[in-house]
């Protein structure tokens, strides 16, 4: 399984994976289910010594065991996690895309925009089973203008991807979780009634991403406040800058210090509406073939050279031929491993419906 996250540079994506992974680390007694850190491309049990060098390695990064935040993201990672239910249940392996949030700023300037890095972003796009939208909470509070929210917090960016992604690659199937991040950082009023007025403005900010969801069959959409380090445990402070160098840019710089034992608030539930909605269409969509999907794959990546330059694909890498029948096998894997853990779909679910407000 695949999931990618997108979000402007300081969202806090990384933060976010590394909040939900160590939640849901493996011996945490409070959880059925496990997020494991995995060596990259390994399938086979690793030795005790080295699993616990990927821990370390991994838990460097997190806040709760480290004590600081995770350094920004100069370079697009893939963490291999594998996925288990009670210890020793392997439901799959999944590889969470962490896209260097500075990518998404320039994409639409060409003469700043790294086209590999773009391709990469397309074709971990399409092979996703679910994308998740990182979006700064108190972005959307501190500023009243609909189309200033949307311009700062990365909404008009990603409202723009989603709806090319849309039209690129029509009638597939996606689980799409817009998560505002930092929701210990917005005053109490956007809270209350379980952040009802955050996730309203949410709604309104990726209204287009909504609509998506709403009109494509295959597609599922919800919306999750989280944070990462919880209540109290932070003290923020606003200051404007000193020098703007253009009104586009962010006018002010926060600084979170952590003052508290972090106490990450609803990460796990990215995970739980990712693998249980992944579960829900795998079983229910009707079964394309695999031939039928490795053609539609193709064609999609065909027609985005051809649809528009941004989402040129091929150059110097393996055909579209090649690339879609490599993903059909990894589909055609993850479906036969997956469908074992049908019962599981219907837990999941109500996980999920307990804090994400679903679009339906
Ligand atoms: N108050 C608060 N601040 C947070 C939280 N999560 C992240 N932050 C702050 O946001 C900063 C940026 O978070 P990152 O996770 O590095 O952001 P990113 O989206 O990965 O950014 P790039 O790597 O540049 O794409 C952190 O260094 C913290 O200062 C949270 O839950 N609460
Ligand atoms: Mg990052």
């Amino acid at each position: 399984m695949k999931i990618t996250m997108l979000g402007y540079s300081g969202s806090g994506k990384t933060t976010l994976m590394h909040g939900m992974a160590s939640t849901l680390a493996p011996g945490n007694a409070d959880h059925d289910y496990a997020l494991i850190p995995r060596r990259k491309n390994d399938d086979e049990l690793a030795s005790f010594n080295e699993e616990v060098d990927v821990l370390v390695d991994f838990l460097e990064n997190a806040v709760e065991h480290a004590g600081s935040w995770p350094l920004g993201t100069n370079k697009t990672t893939i963490y291999p996690f594998a996925i288990e239910y009670l210890t020793n249940h392997k439901i799959t392996n999944i590889e969470w895309i962490d896209f260097r949030g500075g990518l998404l700023t320039h994409i639409f300037k060409p003469a700043h925009r790294d086209e590999k890095e773009l391709e990469a972003l397309f074709f971990h796009l399409i092979e996703s089973n679910a994308v998740v939208i990182v979006a700064d909470s108190y972005h959307l509070s501190h500023f009243t203008r609909m189309d200033e929210i949307r311009h700062f917090s990365g909404a008009k960016t990603i409202n723009m991807i989603m709806n090319r992604f849309d039209r690129v690659y029509p009638n597939r199937e996606l689980n799409v979780l817009i998560v505002l991040t930092k929701a210990d950082s917005v005053d109490a009023s956007w809270k209350e009634e379980n952040y009802q007025l955050l996730l309203d403005k949410g709604m309104e900010v990726f209204d287009p991403v909504v609509k998506l969801c709403r009109k494509n069959n295959n597609w599922n959409g919800g919306i999750l406040p989280i944070s990462v380090i919880g209540e109290q445990n932070v003290e923020r402070k606003i200051m404007p800058k000193a020098e703007l160098n253009s009104p586009m840019d962010i006018p002010f710089l926060a600084e979170d210090k952590i003052i508290g034992l972090p106490q990450p608030f609803n990460t796990e539930y990215v995970l739980y509406f990712c693998l249980g909605f992944s579960l829900l269409q795998m079983k229910n969509v009707t079964k394309e073939s695999i031939a039928d999907y490795q053609k539609t794959i193709e064609k999609a990546l065909q027609d985005a050279g051809t649809l528009n330059s941004i989402w040129s694909f091929v150059r110097g890498k393996p055909s579209a031929a090649e690339i879609a029948r490599r993903s059909s096998e990894r589909k055609k894997k993850d479906e036969e491993s997956l469908l074992q853990f049908e019962s599981h779909i219907e837990t999941l679910l109500d996980y999920t419906r307990k804090r994400v407000r679903l679009f339906v």
